[in-house]
């Protein structure tokens, strides 16, 4: 899969891309990262990316044209890519969208700063508009970030296990139980009896419990989800 990013900070995802998961995706050749400056598409001696909002109320909004001749010369070079904006007006993401978005060739990924975007990237140019949660940030930058280590693991070969992205814990509609390593006590606190018992049985019905135990106490929404017909949990 190729993901492209515009943004107005491309350094922000050098050190992300660089490490673990993602740096060995990339490594193999499952997964082509690049990050583009808009600026590089703005026109004129000053490049500029950002103007003033219509209307008033202060800050500084960006651009349709960078955005647009980004898009366009993005889809050019490499087909008909899809066009997602990070926005807090977006679908949430969660890891059904993850899934559907890792099964495209080609992501490109618009970033806001400022105030935001100009209405007409998302009404005339992005496929899609993404949310990563109802918080407040500086810019869509983080978001993609998200969306990028998100959508990766659902690549096939990313993961060592091919089975592993659909044994996590949301795939299977539920929240992970606890986990515990070494040493057996620690400050006085031991580690539950049944995961030392060897009995392999007991421990997998134990992890289930737990893990329902959880997602009750904690996520009624997920356990109401998983419940229905088609969406995990029997
Ligand atoms: C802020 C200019 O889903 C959380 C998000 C927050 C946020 C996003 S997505 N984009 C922007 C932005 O700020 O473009």
């Amino acid at each position: 899969m190729r993901i492209d990013v515009l943004t107005l900070f491309p350094g922000m995802f050098s050190g992300p891309l660089d490490h673990s998961i993602l740096l060995k995706a990339r490594e193999a050749g499952l997964l082509t990262v690049a990050a583009h400056d808009l600026r590089e598409y703005a026109e004129g001696r000053h490049r500029v990316t950002d103007e003033p909002p219509f209307g008033g109320g202060g800050g500084m909004v960006m651009k349709p044209e960078p955005i647009f001749a980004g898009v366009e010369a993005l889809r050019e070079k490499f087909g008909q890519g899809k066009a997602v904006l990070l926005s807090p007006q977006g679908e949430m993401l969660d890891s059904v969208l993850a899934r559907r978005l890792s099964a495209e060739e080609h992501l490109i990924l618009i970033c806001g700063r400022y105030e935001g975007v100009d209405q007409r990237v998302a009404d005339h140019l992005a496929d899609l508009e993404v949310s990563i949660g109802d918080y407040v940030l500086s810019g869509g930058e983080l978001p993609a970030l998200v969306l990028i280590d998100a959508v990766a693991r659902f690549l096939p070969g990313v993961l060592g296990d091919p089975l592993a992205s659909s044994r996590d814990s949301f795939e299977e509609g539920l929240l992970e139980g606890p986990q515990y390593t070494r040493p057996r006590s620690f400050r006085g606190h031991t580690v539950p009896e049944v995961l030392l018992s060897g009995d392999h049985a007991a421990v997998e019905k134990w992890r289930r419990e737990e893990a329902l135990r959880r997602t009750r106490e904690r996520r009624p929404d997920l356990v109401r989800k998983a419940l229905t017909p088609g969406k995990g949990v029997e």
